[in-house]
């Protein structure tokens, strides 16, 4: 039965987010509860300094301050969006699980919301975890329209204390020009060789890192075909890291978002040696160590015991392939602040798998064989750098990929191109099944990395009934068209 709650929304969005609420709310909700307020979150532009430098970004931001949101599980979803921007925008729950209306996936979830225009969102959260929230529309991810969204669940201890660190790439560069430059550079590849943009030169491409250039007889990936400006870890560089306050001998749950547009980072603790908890929100036999991957879009919930004594300890990012980092630094007691410097020793490797292949989900899908199994070959040119799906580029009139309800599905993931590609999946966990032709239970999450000349599967329980996106998350390689849409047939 439905309840009266009010639910003043749009068309399509309304009946989903009410059918929602109604049937699959927890049956010790009493029905008479009156409904929660609304959270607002307002999109606007906003300005922070980038290394001396003014910026004028993008933000989502509650009336108080609050980037993104903090929740608790079994609560509804309950948001108001608010578009204070001067274009069209709407926002992604990256990792949720909401009627497919409600995806905020521009074109294929909803319109975009009118500047000056407001869409509303009701849906049940029915499990917690570390998830983010993003713009879906264009380019405007990259202006840093993205938030964290957490959510509490019984996880979480009450003697630990919760770090949210967003990590991200900026450059001073507008988006469009910075894809205008990439679409161009294989005009320029006979002069790619070592050519790089210098810093503070705006985002050029690196041309030495374009797809298609692998040099014969090296195993070497292309990475970071964009050069930015700056990486940020809560939008502040080493220059003027963030400080957070921790308790000596106490305990921290580091919860870190990748919400950069194309970069990939080792989380390096110093020190510290931590224990890796969960994956993109979902939960994963602990693993320690002092350096864990983390690719586009994909979180890692790191738990952490600060040692007694009084001291300094930074968490940093170090991009992958180079020296380049950002972080925070975590202070304990009145441990005395060092800079921590913008470079590594040392440049980083390129991510792979190995922690991928060791990681166990603590709750696996159900053995079951595969109902369906899509093959999906990651697929790209450095042609005027279109990317693709099995050498489809997305466009409007692609046919959805096809599922039923009810299904056990399985994708095949084959990266055909020589850079990496952190695909995810909308409205769905997966559970990744295979790496090349190693099958195992491995980590529920919702994105996953494919690197290249790797085989990845994963499967999932066809669950939640719509149109879905699959894609790239490296934003360009979205954008230039390694998209595509799943239907429940
Ligand atoms: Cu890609």
């Amino acid at each position: 039965m439905l309840s009266r709650r009010a639910v003043i929304t749009t068309a399509a969005a309304a009946s989903a987010g009410l059918r929602a609420a109604g049937a699959q709310r927890p049956s010790s909700e009493p029905m008479a509860a009156l409904p929660a307020p609304a959270t607002m979150l307002r999109l606007a532009r906003r300005s922070i300094d980038v290394n001396g430098k003014p910026a004028s970004v993008l933000g989502i931001r509650q009336p108080d301050g609050t980037f993104g949101i903090t929740t608790d599980v079994g609560t509804p979803f309950r948001v108001r969006v608010e578009n204070g921007i001067d274009e069209p925008s709407l926002i992604h729950w990256h990792g949720m699980a909401p009627p497919w209306q409600q995806d905020g996936v521009s074109g294929i979830s909803a319109p975009p919301i009118a500047p000056g225009s407001s869409a509303d969102y009701d849906f049940p959260l029915r499990f917690g975890g570390t998830f983010w929230m993003h713009s879906h529309q264009g380019l405007q991810e990259q202006q840093l329209l993205a938030a964290p969204l957490i959510i509490r669940d019984p996880r979480d201890r009450a003697d630990q204390q919760d770090v949210v660190v967003m990590l991200a790439d900026f450059s001073f560069t507008p988006p469009e020009q910075i894809f205008e430059g990439l679409k161009k550079m294989q005009d320029m590849g006979s002069m790619a060789s070592k050519a790089r943009g210098t810093p503070g030169s705006g985002a050029m491409p690196a041309m030495a890192n374009m797809p298609g250039m692998v040099k014969a007889g090296t195993d070497a990936p292309d990475l970071n075909d964009v050069k930015y400006d700056a990486f940020l870890a809560n939008d502040r560089t080493l220059a003027d890291p963030q400080v957070v306050k921790v308790e000596p001998g106490g305990r921290v749950l580091m919860r870190i978002i990748n919400s950069s547009s194309m970069s990939a980072y080792h989380i390096d603790l110093g020190r510290l040696e931590g224990e890796l908890v969960a994956v993109d929100g979902f939960a994963v036999m602990p693993l320690s160590g002092r350096s864990f991957p983390i690719a586009v879009a994909q979180r890692l919930d790191i738990r952490l015991k600060i040692p007694r004594e009084p001291a300094m300890h930074p968490v940093v990012a170090v991009l992958e392939g180079e020296r380049e980092q950002t972080g925070i630094v975590l202070q304990a007691g009145n441990g005395q602040i060092r800079r921590v410097p913008g470079l590594a020793a040392t440049a980083s490797p390129a991510l792979t798998l190995d922690l991928e292949g060791r990681l166990r989900a603590t709750r696996s899908l159900v053995a079951r064989k595969a109902d369906r199994v899509h093959t999906l070959d990651l697929t790209g040119s450095m042609s005027g750098y279109t990317w693709s799906i099995n050498n489809v580029v997305w466009n409007k009139d692609v046919p959805p990929l096809s599922v039923a309800n009810g299904e056990r599905v399985e994708l095949v993931l084959t990266n055909r191109t020589p850079m990496p590609h952190p695909m995810h999946l909308h409205g769905h966990q997966f559970q990744v099944a295979a790496i090349n032709d190693r099958r195992f239970s491995g980590a529920v999450r919702d994105t996953v990395l494919v690197p290249p000349r790797h085989r990845v599967t994963v499967a999932f329980d066809a669950d939640n009934p719509g149109l879905w996106a699959f894609h790239c998350h490296l934003l360009y390689h979205m954008e230039a068209g390694m998209f595509t849409t799943f239907r429940y047939v």
